[in-house]
């Protein structure tokens, strides 16, 4: 069993893929899902996909320190300075792992039809071994990981209220997802929080 594989099934912390379903109580993990949903200046960006402009399946927000620019998947992202409940969350996420993040990726994932493809968070400015802290509030959504070479295949329900670590080689060797669902979901946030390195 693979020390990932050997992670989920035991919901707790081993190699590179860290998780704790309850990082939040549901009742104050509900209170941040709506304030995420109301407080974040969510957008809703387009790429360019075979030559035409498409909406890209969920809204986003780039938040971060002012020297903190990143692109992802090709989309430059110019931070929007620091909101009041990113930046409790974002403690609270130092605290509990001893590091210290100056960004964070929101993505609000509507309903059902809204999704993440297969990726690795491996850009250049996440450095070698990216530290990347996942907190998910609202709708319990499932989250894939294939291993680049093996195909090797993983799953996660992230709850709401977890925090998911992905460290070390994890975005060397795994791509992740957020695959859409046939049955009707209600909304989800996550919150993926990165350090960019100058
Ligand atoms: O929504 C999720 O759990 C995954 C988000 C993600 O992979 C990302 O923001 O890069
Ligand atoms: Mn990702």
């Amino acid at each position: 069993m693979s020390v990932i594989r050997a992670a989920v099934a035991q919901q707790y912390c081993a190699g590179d893929l860290l998780y704790w379903p309850g990082f939040y109580p549901q009742l104050l993990a509900d209170s941040y899902y709506q304030r995420c949903v109301n407080e974040v200046n969510w957008s809703q960006e387009r790429i360019k996909m075979f030559g035409k402009q498409v909406n890209i399946p969920r809204l986003q927000a780039w938040y971060g320190d002012e020297d903190a620019h990143y692109t992802y998947s090709g989309l430059p992202m110019r931070p929007q300075p620091w909101q009041n409940t990113l930046l409790t969350l974002k403690a609270e996420c130092e605290l509990k792992l001893g590091y210290q993040f100056n960004s964070v990726l929101a993505n609000y994932y509507r309903n059902n039809n809204d999704s993440m493809g297969w990726h690795s968070d491996n850009e250049k400015q996440l450095g070698e071994q990216p530290f990347i802290a996942s907190l998910s509030f609202g709708q319990v959504r499932r989250f894939c990981l294939r291993h680049k070479k093996s195909g090797e295949k993983v799953e996660l329900n992230l709850q709401s209220g977890s925090l998911l670590v992905m460290q070390g080689d994890l975005q060397s060797n795994w791509q992740h997802s957020l695959p859409k669902s046939k049955k009707n979901l209600l909304g989800r946030v996550n919150l993926t929080f990165r350090q960019i390195v100058k």
